[in-house]
């Protein structure tokens, strides 16, 4: 059994569109932490992180919000580096990630381990500061602590990750010059049209085995826009063509099954766009199955075997 921490992150500096203050409450409310106790888990609510005080920093002037997400980066670094067992970032945005990925970093190189990412999302948020044309920051973590140059108003990532080490599922909505960017620094990614014809169990398959050969902590970070819009609405970049309710529990009961997952982000919720709490329940559902809900424990009786 895992010793959980539920780190709440109302941060929503990441983009215009405000809302996802409210995501660590609605966690909350949906039952996050009886979910998992239920499961045999230690769960600890430790409350809501709020961001340092405000730098003084300066980048391209259509950036939203630029010191408080430096702001959050920093705190959520510390925060996260601090935690010994499995913490679970309850969001607010992807610009959390930022930090949490950092932090996830740095821990595992106090441990001596490689850290492997695993981002589920419709987007690759690869762009950098110089990059972005929306200026927000929520679509550019993974270059940020993948090292990418551009970030200077930002804290240098303690530990950056390998590029090849992160790998990407449910991609269909992304930009240019992340086209570019993710291929020259040889992220793995499979978007939908490669899941649509493979199944994602194959492609999750093999990078479970690749962080397992390598003895890697997993940082997964689940943008709720990886969901088909139709089983959940509460999201700001809806995009069709998301993964379906069994799609995305299959890819939880794997993970859950590897018992390579050390920690997890939470990311996007709007509760202002959700429709009678259910984007937040299945949030809480996918979580569990996550830390070990099954149907039933595998393998079951067929006949004839
Ligand atoms: N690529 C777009 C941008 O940078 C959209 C990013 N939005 C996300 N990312 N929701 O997951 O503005
Ligand atoms: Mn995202
Ligand atoms: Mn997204
Ligand atoms: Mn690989």
């Amino acid at each position: 059994m895992t010793d959980i921490t539920l780190l709440g992150v109302p941060l929503d500096c990441g983009k215009d569109r405000k809302g996802c203050l409210m995501g660590p409450d609605a966690y909350r409310v949906a039952g996050m932490a009886g979910a998992l106790a239920e499961l045999g888990h230690t769960v600890t609510d430790a409350g809501n992180l709020a961001p340092g005080p405000l730098p003084d920093v300066s980048g391209p002037a259509h950036l939203v919000d630029l010191a408080e997400n430096v702001a959050w980066t920093g705190t959520l670094i510390e925060a996260g580096r601090a935690v010994d067992g499995m913490p679970i970032f309850l969001g607010g945005d992807h610009a959390l990630a930022m930090g949490s990925v950092a932090g996830m970093a740095a821990r595992a190189q106090d441990r001596k381990r490689p850290l492997f990412v695993l981002w589920l999302d419709a987007h690759s948020d690869f762009h950098t500061p110089h990059s972005t044309q929306s200026g927000n920051l929520h679509g550019c973590p993974v270059a940020y602590f993948t090292g990418q140059p551009g970030f200077d108003a930002f804290p240098a990532p303690p530990a950056p990750v390998p590029p090849d080490r992160v790998c990407m599922i449910g991609l269909r909505s992304v930009d240019g010059p992340e086209k570019t960017a993710v291929t020259a620094a040889r992220v793995t990614t499979h978007d939908m049209r490669e899941i649509d014809e493979t199944g994602i169990a194959m492609p999750l398959r093999s990078f479970l085995a690749h962080v397992a050969q390598a003895g890697g902590d997993l940082h997964v970070s689940l943008d709720v826009d990886f969901l088909d819009p139709s089983i959940a609405p509460a999201v700001g970049t809806t995009v069709p063509g998301g993964t379906t309710f069994r799609e995305a529990h299959l890819v939880m009961e794997m993970l859950s099954e590897s018992g390579l997952v050390t920690s997890l982000d939470l990311v996007e919720l709007n509760p202002a766009l959700d429709e009678r709490g259910r984007t937040a329940s299945l949030m809480v559902d996918l979580t569990a199955s996550l830390m070990g809900r099954r149907i039933f424990d595998r393998p079951t009786q067929s006949f004839g075997a």
